[in-house]
């Protein structure tokens, strides 16, 4: 299979570091859905990535289908729970609560990346309230636990750590890890893991 996507996103990251994680074998093909020459559109309506082409070109989209597909391919690690209901719906929440950060950090991106005189700062404050008050839900729900679920990692610790790298690259200035400790050790681990040194070495 192919994933298409870019280094910078985050809803790639995930799918990247779902496939590293779970040692699956695929093709990493960048492709940025705005420039000329993309084939994003091509293979997904919505014209997004993460795009994920089976070998049968059947195209999967978006992330958390694409992660929970993958997450059916072997049990090595299981990234969403199997048998608990609960535990699978906390991973699932972890995951939609780590894409809405993602979310309201892409919309803070492209309102600053307006001209100056377009740009509306009441979005920017809205979505950049809405990512402090999840950062804080997630450092509460982690408290000083290894991993955010269970004693295993899972999917909801790969969505937030590519939420958090994301907001590294474009909010350098929020200090989350000062505000946060527990999340920066836990955040630390899975930096050293090998699928996201790859994912961040490209
Ligand atoms: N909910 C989608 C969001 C995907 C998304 O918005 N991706 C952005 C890149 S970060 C994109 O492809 N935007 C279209 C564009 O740049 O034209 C998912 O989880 O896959």
């Amino acid at each position: 299979m192919k994933l298409l996507g870019t280094d910078a996103s985050p809803y790639v990251r995930k799918v990247r570091l779902v496939l590293l994680e779970k040692n699956l074998a695929h093709e990493y093909l960048v492709d940025a859905p705005r420039d000329p020459g993309s084939h994003v559109a091509q293979v997904n309506p919505l014209g997004r990535i993460p795009a994920l082409i089976l070998d049968d070109d059947t195209c999967v989209y978006d992330s958390p289908v694409i992660a929970e597909y993958l997450d059916t391919l072997n049990d090595s690690p299981a990234l969403i729970p199997r048998g608990d209901a609960l535990a699978r719906m906390r991973v699932k929440r972890g995951e939609a609560l780590a894409d809405g950060i993602m979310d309201s950090a892409v919309a803070v991106r492209n309102e600053r990346i307006r001209p100056e005189e377009k740009q509306e700062p009441n979005n920017i404050v809205l979505h950049n309230n809405a990512v402090s008050r999840a950062l804080a839900h997630a450092s509460e729900q982690l408290g000083e636990r290894v991993w955010c679920e269970g004693n295993v990692i899972t999917l909801a610790d790969l969505a937030l750590a590519s939420a958090l790298v994301y907001l590294d690259l474009r909010q350098p200035e929020r200090d989350w890890r000062s505000t946060h400790p527990n999340l920066a050790a836990w955040f630390a681990r899975i930096a050293a893991r090998p699928s996201m040194q790859t994912t961040l070495s490209t």
